[in-house]
């Protein structure tokens, strides 16, 4: 008999259920525990009671927005940083009373059960946690939108060290179970690779085939992303690689078995691990597979959920969909989208190029120049046949449409400007070789193409698509980048929440950060400078027990805690800090004992993981262990000075270290950090800084005060010049004596740091590229800085304070309202509570 479906009886929520139950129930139900439980139980029975709620918001907004069905943004990005959810989750959906109360009844401290989880590292740095960041406001700001990724089974590798040198381990981080994703077993899509390409003839008309040889199945998992201080959850969408066969079982017959199972590793591998590299991408064809695979799984996904709406009517779909292509990494998306509309959905070609133009925009996160992809136009032919003839169409048409426009230059000249401007052009270092320039098809592809600072898309605009700029300078836009409030100061930083809470008379600044300008009436008031460096103190203690954990040491907790956490890369120059530090340290021990005492006292804290291949940044890791070692030991300077090396560093140990930090390094050779995302993070947490006039270092000390900030060193404009005068440049002799130094072994392990010297001394090795020696002397003298101004701790207080007061613009609610008005054109839509 027919059910009598409306008999069913669903209930709304868990929410009836007092959380001190939930919890046990979930320990009870889903992992066989009764009573006994460990700080690690104690996480998974919040977790996965905590959830639920999540759900229900989710349903809520999702059900919401297919009412409305608004306008869609879509954040195609190859990583999310999400780091850990518990917190964030709880915080967000206003959770954080009644699991707090629960696991105080049940015996726990929330901050220790929130420690046993494991962050979800989908990510290499900046870009991968701005996209996190991105969502967290997205959500907040009631924007329809999701993000689209790839759930990599392994994700950023664990950094240990070994002898002080850098070991990779796996990351691990699924064998648990995943509380904050859902498994969407009806939501699974077809990418194929390989193959060939036919035209049929098809009643009167000509269509296109492509036949795959390699097919894999990309299963949805959903991640919802709570807001703040609304109803709505958004949501992450991440790719999972499964074989065919899955589906098709009856492949799996005796004769089959083994092929059976070779094709499952194989389909695996394309979501099986994150490219552990930054700010240059890996040429291997598993990161094309990688970007194809997610990019093919999310379009077909928004397809066929506009189509399920508005049927074939797909001129509508710039006015319901929108995506954002993270770097160039998504940017097959340019060719995979008039692919969809062109051969599977039958539209013609001019129509198709409008719509996907249209509904494309690009976000350019780096200036290096060996960054910007390159994809050899064999490989991508083999793995994508269809795709590389519709780069050559579009290709064709795009020169020849300059050709017409650059009508009136000469001859020659025209045709080396089309030749430069080409999607499709020679491998300058083989000319054997063509190569596909995939931040070209994303200009030539896009709506919109943005940096992420202001000097950052400046460069963008005058140097790296300055041709593509003369001809369309209205679709080139800056959007500074910046980072959520909530994860990077109220939740962090609990203890100066609520200081700035209480001085504020109100919260609101968590979604309105401009408020914090209040905080500037304060920063002279001495009452309120002692309560200001009382919660920084508090934050060192715990800072200070991490170092002994993890160092044993006891560190001295009146010393300046100065810190420089980020992926190591010569352009961000940790080498520049280790060789100051090492200055400061042969200072210290020509002082006499008292002199000593009147020295300003640093412990400095080094933190990064270098990418697996590059040999370089894990010569500068061990340089940092090194003089750690030496420096840390030695009773007549260690009250004065010390150097760790933090391992492993990633989002949750910088949600510790960031807190607790006083002055804070972004050192980079001018023009060379598009943005930098961690300074904006330590600036809301009263951290000075000492830096170059680089990425957004510059805005921030618009915003602080420019006086407030250390800043030094050459501009960006004097780069060019100095590089080529580099082999005249007189080094000032205490940089020789460093070098001295290392080279003779002060630190050990001389060879290994051998070519670190040549890097920046031996013009046939490495003619110091990123101008370490040039900025060497400023970066010695704004240290100096450093040290007058903590020795008049009320100054010092004084900036922290302006720097948090000044932090508003780097809200990344800032950021995404911009993106929302200026590119997406997206409006919120919020459901009911
Ligand atoms: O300056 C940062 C920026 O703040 C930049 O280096 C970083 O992006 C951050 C967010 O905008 C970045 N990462 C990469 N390129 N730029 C990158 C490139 C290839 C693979 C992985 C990451």
């Amino acid at each position: 008999a027919e059910l009598d479906k409306t008999a069913a009886v669903v209930p709304e929520s868990t929410a009836l259920v007092p959380a001190p139950v939930d919890i046990a129930n979930k320990l009870r139900y889903l992992f066989g525990r009764n009573g006994d439980y460990t700080v690690a139980d104690a996480y998974q029975g919040t977790s996965w009671s905590v959830r639920e709620k999540l759900i229900d918001s989710f349903n809520k907004t999702h059900e919401h927005w297919k009412k409305e069905d608004p306008k869609f943004i879509y954040y195609l990005s190859a990583e999310f940083l999400m780091g850990r959810s518990l917190i964030n989750t709880v915080y967000n959906l206003g959770l954080e009373g009644e699991y707090a109360e629960a696991l105080n009844q049940l015996g726990y401290e929330m901050e220790k059960v929130a420690d046993a989880e494991r962050d979800a590292a989908l990510g290499n740095g900046g870009l991968g946690r701005l996209a996190a960041c991105f969502l967290d406001s997205i959500a907040t700001l009631d924007l329809p939108g999701w993000g689209y990724g790839i759930r990599y089974k392994y994700g950023m590798f664990k950094q240990a060290l070994k002898n002080g040198y850098q070991v990779e381990l796996p990351d691990i981080w699924l064998t648990k179970g995943n509380p904050w994703e859902l498994r969407r077993d009806d939501v699974k899509f077809e990418v194929g690779f390989g193959g060939r390409v036919e035209r049929r003839k098809q009643g009167n008309k000509e269509v296109t085939v492509w036949t795959p040889s390699e097919k894999v199945v990309a299963q949805a998992y959903d991640n919802p992303i709570p807001g703040f201080n609304t109803p709505t959850t958004s949501n992450l969408r991440l790719w999972d690689a499964v074989p065919l066969t899955e589906f098709d079982l009856s492949a799996f017959n005796a004769g089959d078995y083994d092929r059976a199972m070779l094709e499952r590793e194989r389909a695996e591998g394309i979501s099986a691990v994150l490219y552990p590299n930054d700010s240059t991408p890996e040429g291997k064809e598993l990161r094309l597979k990688q970007q194809y695979f997610f990019v093919c799984a999310s379009l077909q996904d928004v397809l066929s959920r506009f189509k399920a709406v508005h049927g074939n009517n797909f001129d509508l779909l710039p006015e319901k969909a929108c995506f954002q292509l993270n770097d160039t990494h998504p940017t097959i998306a340019v060719a995979e989208l008039m692919r969809l509309l062109l051969d599977v959905e039958g539209l013609d070609w001019d129509q198709v190029w409008t719509i996907t133009t249209k509904c494309l925009n690009y976000t350019n996160h780096t200036v290096m120049p060996e960054a910007l992809e390159k994809w050899p136009v064999k490989v991508m032919a083999k793995m994508l046949p269809r795709h590389m003839e519709i780069i050559e169409v579009i290709n064709e048409g795009w020169t020849k449409w300059l050709g017409g426009h650059l009508n009136d230059l000469a001859p020659e000249e025209r045709t080396k400007r089309i030749a430069a401007m080409s999607i499709i052009h020679e491998n300058p270092w083989n000319k054997e070789e063509m190569l596909v320039n995939m931040a070209y098809l994303a200009v030539v592809g896009s709506s919109a193409v943005n940096g992420v600072a202001a000097i950052h898309s400046n460069i963008v605009k005058d140097e790296i698509f300055n041709d593509f700029y003369q001809i369309f300078p209205s679709k080139f836009q800056n959007k500074t980048n910046g980072v959520t409030p909530r994860r990077w100061l109220a939740w962090c930083n609990p203890e100066l929440a609520s200081l700035i809470t209480g001085t504020l008379g109100t919260s609101e600044w968590i979604n309105d950060t401009e408020k914090l300008a209040g905080l500037r009436a304060y920063a002279s008031d001495k009452a309120f400078q002692a309560k200001w460096a009382a919660v920084k103190k508090a934050k060192k203690a715990k800072l200070a027990e991490l170092i002994k954990k993890v160092h044993g040491d006891e560190v001295n907790q009146n010393a300046l805690f100065d810190i420089q956490i980020k992926r190591i890369h010569e352009y961000k120059r940790q080498y520049l800090n280790v060789l100051s530090i090492i200055w400061r340290y042969k200072q210290l021990k020509k002082m006499s004992p008292e002199e000593r005492k009147k020295a300003v006292a640093r412990v400095c804290v080094i933190g990064g993981k270098a990418a697996s291949a590059y040999d370089m940044a894990k010569r500068i890791i061990r340089l940092v262990t090194a003089v750690g070692d030496v420096i840390n030991k030695d009773p007549e300077t260690k009250e004065y000075l010390r150097l760790y090396f933090l391992p492993d560093y990633n989002v949750s140990l910088a949600e510790t270290i960031i807190p607790a930090a006083e002055l804070s390094q972004h050192i980079s050779t001018a023009g060379t950090e598009a943005s930098g995302t961690s300074n904006m993070k330590f600036q809301m947490n009263g951290c000075l800084i000492i830096g170059t006039w680089d990425g957004a270092n510059i805005e921030i000390a618009e915003e602080t005060g420019i006086d407030n900030v250390f800043v030094f060193g050459v501009r960006a404009e004097e780069i060019t010049q100095l590089r080529k005068e580099r082999k005249n440049f007189k080094t000032d002799p205490r940089w020789d004596e460093l070098m001295r130094d290392i080279e003779g072994g002060m630190f050990g392990d001389k060879d290994y740091f051998k070519p670190l010297v040549d890097s920046v001394n031996n013009m046939k090795v490495g003619n110091d590229w990123f101008l370490l020696a040039n900025d060497f002397a400023s970066y010695l003298k704004a240290q100096e800085d450093v040290d007058a101004c903590y020795k008049d701790q009320s100054e010092w207080l004084r900036r922290s304070i302006m720097y948090t007061a000044g932090s508003g613009k780097f809200s990344s609610d800032r950021t995404i309202r911009e993106y929302a008005e200026d590119i997406w054109h997206v409006t919120p839509s919020r459901p009911t509570a």
